[in-house]
């Protein structure tokens, strides 16, 4: 993409209305515009980055063996009467009224109708386990929509539900989510931590929250240091074998995380020795519940199991905040000058700075450096304005593309062009082919 034909609506002045940097740099960076309290419009640049995101999150979940799909947004409130929450979940529900006089609701989560859709068409235990989910806008009219997209009425989350028929195997479910949660937050350049949290009105026993570590978050958290040790990495895992994602869960779940919620601070003095304790505050970013029968019994979701008899199943639903995420990936890699984006979930791979525009040499090698880029499968933003150095540099740094190139007449005249890494600031001297080279290598793990 050159940056004369693409749209980016960088803004010069910190707006004020955002008083976390995640917040403000996305404004700033022309990826968002608020539309009303807590709903945006997300932008070209915005728009890749969530799409990439997107992407780790289909990408993981069907390794994992889970089936995307896609539910509406809007929901008949009468399936919601069936499970009770209608009148429970309270003033956070958007209800809508249509012109028959029916009543509705922009969904908040799709606990029932994903139920309702299981009990149409499934009806024997050979059709389990089945794991279905979705990536769909939510909409939670929240008291205090806040932070930008961190904490916003309107917002994308993946659901997913799984259909079991004992409670030991939705226990396999509960865990194969843990550990095709850790590689997607891995992925996206994050540590997120499962910690023990409250259920709140998905219900439910069992539930981990995840959390990234951040000032800005608006969940308090206790726990044991070593935890941050734990990396997920790029070993292989078998999705389907009980006792592999048991052992996962176990190794990242066996220390003492816990959000405010569930926290009791004498096991915390017992458990972990007092060098090792750390309260802090974290943004959630996930959250995977395991909740048996609670939505399957009152909507007679039942299988019949192979002694013939009929049982409701065994259910639980996970949740990651794929708009969130945007925020906290942010909040946990920016500086002064603006957004350092993880490799895995940059809006572009590299950034092509001409340093005279007009130049014919310059001009050239920019566009040769710019197919070869595409050539390599990469895309590259092209700055071509006639902005000078500082503010080309500038923008870029904003908007935090990993990798820039630098094209001047005076590398030129050498054979060389810079590479610089946004993340260390070190640049490195290259022939223009070297450079897109060695990108690619980057971009492919090798490096
Ligand atoms: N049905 C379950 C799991 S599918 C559920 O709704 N879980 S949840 O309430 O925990 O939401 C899942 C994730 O969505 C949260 O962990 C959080 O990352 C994100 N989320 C929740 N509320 C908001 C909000 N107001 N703005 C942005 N993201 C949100």
């Amino acid at each position: 993409m050159r940056l004369s034909r693409y749209f980016l609506p960088v803004l010069k002045e910190t707006p004020s209305e955002a008083q976390i940097a995640s917040h403000r740099l996305m404004l700033r960076a022309g990826m968002i515009k608020q539309s009303s309290a807590g709903i945006y419009s997300w932008l070209p640049l915005g728009y890749k980055v969530l799409r990439r995101i997107e992407q780790i999150v289909h990408e993981e979940q069907q390794r994992a063996g889970h089936i995307p799909m896609l539910m509406p947004t809007l929901q008949s409130a009468d399936l919601w009467r069936e499970s009770g929450r209608y009148d429970a979940y309270g003033p956070e529900m958007l209800r809508i009224r249509d012109r028959q006089d029916r009543d509705l609701l922009y969904g908040p989560t799709n606990e029932e109708m994903i139920t309702d859709i299981f009990r149409s068409h499934v009806s024997s235990y050979r059709d389990l386990p089945l794991t279905l989910y979705h990536i769909q806008w939510k909409f939670r009219d929240e008291i205090r929509p806040r932070f930008g997209v961190m904490r916003g009425r309107e917002f994308l989350m993946k659901d997913g539900y799984n259909f079991d028929l004992t409670r030991e195997a939705a226990l396999h479910a509960y865990n194969r989510h843990l550990v095709s949660y850790l590689r997607s937050y891995e992925r996206m350049g994050l540590q997120a931590i499962p910690m023990r949290a409250e259920s709140g009105p998905i219900g439910g026993d069992d539930t981990h929250e995840f959390l990234v570590l951040a000032e800005t978050g608006e969940s308090e958290v206790f726990y044991d240091s070593e935890i941050t040790d734990l990396k997920f990495g790029d070993r292989r895992i078998d999705y389907d074998s009980v006792e592999e994602c048991q052992a996962v869960m176990e190794e990242f779940t066996s220390r003492y995380a816990r959000t405010d919620d569930t926290h009791e601070e004498s096991a915390f003095e017992t458990q972990v020795p007092e060098e090792r304790r750390r309260r802090a505050r974290g943004i959630e970013v996930g959250q995977i519940f395991y909740f048996g029968t609670k939505y399957s019994e009152p909507m007679g979701a039942t299988v019949v199991d192979p002694e013939g008899n009929r049982v409701p199943v065994h259910m639980g639903s996970h949740g990651i905040g794929v708009s969130r995420l945007l925020g906290a990936i942010i909040e946990a890699n920016h500086d002064d000058n603006g957004i350092i984006w993880p490799e895995g979930v940059t809006p572009f791979h590299v950034g092509i700075v001409n340093l005279k525009q007009g130049d014919e040499a310059a001009d050239l090698a920019c566009d040769q450096i710019y197919n070869a880029v595409v050539e390599a499968g990469l895309e590259p933003l092209y700055h071509d304005g006639d902005d000078r150095a500082g503010a080309k540099f500038a923008t870029m740094d904003l908007i935090g593309l990993p990798w820039r190139i630098t094209v001047g007449p005076r590398g030129l005249k050498n054979g060389v062009v810079e590479l610089t890494s946004r993340r260390t600031g070190e640049s490195e001297e290259l022939a223009p082919d070297q450079a897109v080279t060695k990108l690619a290598q980057i971009y492919a793990g090798k490096l």
